[in-house]
């Protein structure tokens, strides 16, 4: 590291202090969360307004005259709107809400894809994917007779850009590929990836879920067509999440699910959708976790997402660096561009044996195949430990981590 690196590194951990789930003792020790990945801790802005929310403003969206329905709605709308200008869709009707990643992703599977599919069409994934991004696609290709296609990845687990290029042929109907890879944090080169599948005229998912919290997202500039991601891997709370599509491509796809909300009128007859983004709502929704992601939206931007990839690279590049001089350690995953994560084994103990002394020692991380089994046997290993850092982070961190790891050595020795 150098000099301003590692100021830079030391400088930024006040944010640490605005999460109180990070001020606490664990099996003894002092909390090290490294498990953000997963899913991140709440800022107390966060926790906060969700309170308040439940405690003064709570009612179902859309639907009453009285005052609370109103503040709810509002609440509500209002985190939308923070959602479109946060990732810079062009109107907050492209903004879907969702519970998260994987149901964005199904929901593009049936609505978008299944519809139109026709035996012979290929869906292109990569070797990289989570579950989410896998077997959605699978199901809908079970439906319809399509194909599922796989990019291959080189040994660091970057995308083979070549064969990539070769596999986007005129029978691709949809590329979907993550941002960052939570298994390995491989960031794709989304932008240039998607600049290459629309020359061809291929719409383009994005799985975000790992992407959001880290860096600046634009879904214009990335220019694809959908975009998925989960509010509790950017500090707000589980079981909320957004749907980015293009206005036009959700004007034309059928309703995903039926229920309140997502109708004008229904009669026996014939029932008339409700406009967009409604007519992809149905049900009451997470109204507490939406408002949630629009509090986590305030806290990040107060910071500055170009400031948080700054930290975070850094804190990352010291957490490569560190592991890296341990002896015994092997890292997984070593592509040039990353972000947040990072993958080990270390000798041969168990990752799961790690994660418990580890555990022991207050330093959480996660182990196994993180979701992503394809990704586990193209590494030819069962799974790993894995040590995810978000903004609230810090070396001491790195270095508790570093320390709990040569005790498990000497234990295992
Ligand atoms: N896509 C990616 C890239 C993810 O990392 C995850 C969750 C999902 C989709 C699914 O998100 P959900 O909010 O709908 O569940 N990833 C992880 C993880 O790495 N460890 O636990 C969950």
């Amino acid at each position: 590291m150098t000099v301003a690196q590692s100021q830079l590194v030391h400088a930024a951990p006040d944010w640490r202090n605005d999460f109180p789930a990070l001020r606490q003792e664990v099996n003894g020790h002092p909390l090290v969360y490294l498990d953000s990945a997963a899913s991140a801790q709440m800022p107390e802005a966060v926790i906060n307004t969700v309170a308040e929310y439940q405690r003064h403003d709570h009612a179902n969206v859309h639907r009453g005259v009285h005052t609370l329905s109103h503040r709810a709605t509002d609440a509500f709308e209002g985190a939308r709107d923070k959602i479109r200008d946060f990732i810079n869709a062009a109107s907050r009707t492209e903004v879907v809400l969702t519970s998260g990643t994987t149901e964005s992703i199904n929901l593009v599977a049936q609505s978008f894809c299944r519809p139109r599919l026709k035996p012979g069409d290929k869906i292109l994934i990569t070797h990289l994917e989570h579950h989410a991004n896998i077997v959605p696609w699978q199901l809908v290709c079970e439906q319809t007779g399509a194909e599922l296609i796989v990019a291959p990845i080189d040994d660091s687990g970057q995308i083979e850009a070549d064969t990539l290029t070769t596999l986007l042929d005129q029978d691709v109907f949809i590329l979907a590929l993550g941002h960052v890879s939570n298994a390995l944090g491989t960031v794709n080169p989304v932008r240039e990836i998607v600049a290459q599948a629309k020359a061809r005229d291929i719409p383009v998912l994005v799985d975000g879920a790992q992407g959001v919290p880290h860096m600046p997202v634009d879904v214009q500039q990335l220019g694809c067509d959908f975009y998925a991601f989960s509010g509790h891997k950017m500090f707000a709370p589980t079981g909320a999440g957004v749907l980015y599509a293009r206005e036009s491509l959700l004007d034309a796809m059928p309703p995903y699910q039926g229920g309140g909300d997502m109708i004008l009128e229904v009669s026996f007859g014939a029932t008339v959708y409700n406009e967009l983004p409604y007519k992809f709502e149905a049900g009451t929704p997470n109204i507490s976790g939406v408002v949630g992601i629009g509090a986590a939206i305030d806290y990040l931007q107060a910071i500055g997402m170009q400031r948080i990839t700054e930290y975070e690279q850094h804190l990352h590049n010291y957490m490569v660096a560190q592991l890296d001089a341990i002896d015994g350690i092997r890292l997984i995953g070593t592509a040039a561009a990353k972000a947040s994560v990072q993958s080990f084994l270390l000798d041969d103990i168990h990752a799961h044996d790690l994660g418990t002394i580890l555990d022991h020692q207050g330093v959480a991380i996660r182990t196994g195949h993180h979701c992503a089994m394809p990704v586990m046997s193209r590494m030819g290993i069962a799974g790993t430990a894995r040590a995810s850092v978000a903004l609230y982070n810090s070396v001491d961190d790195i270095d508790r981590l570093v320390e709990a790891l040569q005790k498990a050595r000497k234990l295992f020795a």
